[in-house]
């Protein structure tokens, strides 16, 4: 076992189990058998995420941030991937002066992998799913807003 595991309290009623001790990390052996995850590569299909300012205090409004403090967004927010299709998701962090993640959790809401989407860079990861069914996912520093989900679709035939 890799360390201990601690809980996180990711969005309204969410509880994620993740590694302490680890701040980034990619499916460890177990997870594995759900998700493989490479840093670079090539894959059969791509997909750009972006991270949105939704209401910031550089730029307003200035009424929203006061009331929600600042609001950011992953744009899309919903992915849908196939099966065992090796799927390119690149992260563009579009702020120069916020850090965002991504934190992959599983149905029953074990945390897959966290890695950091630093200012101003685009990471690309290439995620092959063997298992269909919901993910979902977090930036861990914008929460609840900054959330979304990847269908995993049945395996192209043939
Ligand atoms: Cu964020």
């Amino acid at each position: 076992m890799e360390g201990g595991l601690f809980l996180l309290v990711v969005g309204a009623g969410v509880v994620a189990v993740g590694r302490a001790g680890e701040t980034t990390y990619l499916p460890g052996a177990g997870a594995s058998e759900v998700v493989t995850v490479t840093r670079g590569g090539t894959g059969a299909a791509g997909i750009t995420v972006l991270t949105e300012a939704v209401a910031i205090k550089e730029t307003g409004p200035k009424e929203t941030v006061d009331r929600f403090g600042e609001v950011y967004a992953f744009a899309p927010n919903f992915l849908a991937v196939r099966r065992d299709e090796p799927t390119v998701i690149s992260f563009r962090n579009l702020q120069p002066d916020d850090e965002h993640d991504f934190m992959l959790v599983d149905a029953e809401g074990n945390v897959l992998m966290r890695v950091m989407l630093p200012p101003l860079q685009e990471t690309s990861y290439v995620f092959t799913f063997h298992r269909e069914g919901l993910f979902r996912f977090y930036c861990t520093m914008h929460q609840p807003d900054m959330s979304g989900q990847i269908l995993v679709l049945a395996a192209k035939r043939g």
